[in-house]
């Protein structure tokens, strides 16, 4: 009989391992994303939940052990005692010393959050009921980037298609806002008709769209890819159908679609800057 348990919770043990991968992907947690500072918020994310487990453990493992161990029917009898200068006290100072130490890595990490100054990009962002438009007031390049068409098609009443087979269904766009790997990219994010809120989990930011207010927002990622978003503010019908698809290029890469971007727009192949001319003319 033992034998049988024994084997039983063997093999539940390694069922239970080989879940593990499944399990990660319950995405119960932050994503650690692929900027710095997503990295960043992570880590902070991750220091104050360590806090407030070791102080929950504290405090519930205090109150269970009083509980247990001074209970009536072991014949504890409570002192009557009504004020405690040097408890309460204690009781002040200690939280206040936990909260502001936290603060300070928090702080830290909100001043490099809102640090937008010398940025290599800028963008200009627009959203509209249900679409979001990205402007590159440095290159002449500007669209629109609306739900992609199978999704459109897909999600239509009666339409019968089967929404898995959809490349990311509703998650999709026609036209990606793309961006240059390793450079900070500076997002100016206004609305055209109501709120709405650009959000990139993976990119660690989110801002609030608002018509006739400009939000900044920077962002550096590192690694090329395809990162995904949505409005994350509910803007009206079709708030569901206005998601984020954001690719990041290397720098060459990043260029050459500048460059079609241009043709496509029928503008002339856009002059070096100055200071890339200087620095082409000192290697
Ligand atoms: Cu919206």
């Amino acid at each position: 009989m033992t034998k049988w348990l024994t084997q039983r919770l063997l093999a539940a043990l390694v069922l239970c391992s080989l879940a593990a991968p499944a399990l990660a992907d319950w995405g119960l947690n932050l994503p650690v994303g692929v900027t710095p500072l997503s990295k960043e918020i992570y880590g902070l994310h991750m220091l104050i939940f360590g806090v407030c487990c070791v102080i929950a453990v504290g405090v519930f493992g205090a109150m269970i052990y009083s509980i247990v161990a001074f209970r009536k029917s072991k014949g504890a009898v409570p002192a009557q005692f009504h004020h405690s200068t040097r408890l309460e006290i204690i009781w002040t100072v200690i939280p206040i010393g936990i909260l502001v130490a936290m603060a300070i890595p928090a702080a830290k990490t909100l001043v490099k959050i809102e640090d937008t100054r010398a940025a290599d990009l800028t963008i200009k962002v627009t959203a509209y009921q249900w679409k979001w438009r990205y402007d590159y007031p440095d290159n002449g390049v500007g669209f629109f980037s609306s739900l992609a068409a199978d999704s459109v098609k897909a999600r239509q009443v009666g339409s019968g298609a089967d929404v898995y087979a959809v490349d990311h269904y509703l998650r999709n766009v026609d036209h990606p806002v793309v961006v240059p790997v390793g450079k900070k990219v500076r997002l100016l994010i206004t609305a055209n008709d109501v709120i709405h809120a650009w959000w990139v989990p993976e990119i660690g930011m989110k801002r609030d769209a608002i018509p006739g207010y400009v939000n900044e927002l920077w962002f550096r990622i590192d690694q090329p890819g395809t990162y995904r978003g949505q409005c994350a503010e509910l803007c009206g019908r079709d708030h569901g159908f206005m998601p984020i698809v954001v690719v990041a290029k290397p720098e060459a890469e990043y260029d050459a679609w500048v460059s079609e971007q241009r043709t496509l727009a029928g503008l002339p192949p856009q002059q070096q800057s100055e200071q890339a001319l200087a620095a082409a003319g000192s290697k």
